[in-house]
């Protein structure tokens, strides 16, 4: 992967827990990789088509000037979010805030905090079965749409849906999403939940009847099984209430547990 480097860019600022830093200030040092596909800046020679790491190091400068945190740590993730919200072709970078004169009382080159983000390609299936269940889902886009962690946003078409699962309830209204986020796996699912909540879903049948469901489908490649999370969606081949909608968005993905693609998973699955 291509990368920009930017190698302990001196920056005057006023972050730190104690009171002589914030107020006085002090030296903090930058150190940046910056994932940049340079496919065609390496080609027309244009600075137009590339990331200009002047900018880049100017907005550093202003950001971490403008602001102050008490942790090394809130200071780097804030700089990494708002990089990533500033420069769209960075695809994700790698921060480290160094900090040669903190308070320590002892002899020390430097302290540091390092940190990366990255912009993730995520799938989601969305349904409703209660209500305007057109406007629940209409409100969720909506919702995903404003919030900065989430970019490059679309959605298949909705599709009325017979229950699937065995309890008897009204037809569902369902549909996929794809997006760019740079919130973490969990991050995710409790921004989803957030938004389910605010819909009035109140978790009482299993598989049944609710105003808005939001599950994380895909999540890049990544394979996760934890007690809160598993990715992709558990049983995502056996529905076509998702692989319908999905196979508008991403035919070709690759499921990475059963190597199929979301088309080959749909045709499998219809009679
Ligand atoms: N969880 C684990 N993995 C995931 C994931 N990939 N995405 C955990 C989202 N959540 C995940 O889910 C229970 C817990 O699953 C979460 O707290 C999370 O930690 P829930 O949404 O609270 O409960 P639920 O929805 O009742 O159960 P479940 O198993 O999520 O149901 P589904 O799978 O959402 O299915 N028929 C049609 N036609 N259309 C539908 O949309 N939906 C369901 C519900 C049943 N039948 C349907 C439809
Ligand atoms: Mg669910």
């Amino acid at each position: 992967m291509d990368y920009i480097t930017i190698k302990n860019l001196k920056i005057f600022a006023h972050h730190g827990v104690f009171a002589q830093e914030t107020e006085n200030g002090q030296n903090f040092y930058v150190n940046a990789k910056l994932y940049v596909d340079m496919e065609r800046a390496g080609a027309t020679d244009a600075l137009n088509d590339a990331v200009n790491y002047g900018e880049v190091c100017l907005f550093l400068d202003s950001f971490l000037k403008e602001h102050t945190y008490k942790l090394l740590e809130k200071a780097v993730t804030e700089t990494m979010q708002a990089v990533l919200l500033q420069f769209p072709a960075v695809s994700g970078l790698e921060l480290e805030l160094s900090k040669p004169q903190a308070p320590i009382p002892l002899s020390f080159e430097t302290v540091s905090v390092t940190r990366s983000l990255f912009w993730h390609k995520v799938y989601l299936g969305i349904g409703s079965n209660l209500g305007d269940k057109k406007e629940f889902l209409e409100h969720a886009v909506e919702k995903l749409k404003l919030d900065q962690a989430f970019r490059k946003l679309r959605t298949s078409d909705w599709i009325v849906t017979k229950p699937y699962g065995g309890v008897e309830q009204d037809d569902f209204l369902n549909g996929a999403i794809e997006a760019e986020t740079f919130l973490s796996p969990d991050a995710l699912l409790d921004k989803l939940h957030g938004i389910e909540q605010e819909a009035g879903r109140e978790r009482k049948i299993h598989w049944g009847p609710r105003t808005l469901d939001l599950d994380i489908l895909l999540y890049d490649h990544k394979i996760i099984d934890t007690e809160k999370l598993t990715v992709p969606h558990i049983d995502m081949q056996n529905r076509q209430f998702v692989l319908e909608p999905l196979s508008q968005l991403a035919p070709a993905y690759m499921h990475p547990v059963l190597h199929k693609t979301i088309s080959q998973l749909l045709a499998e699955l219809q009679p």
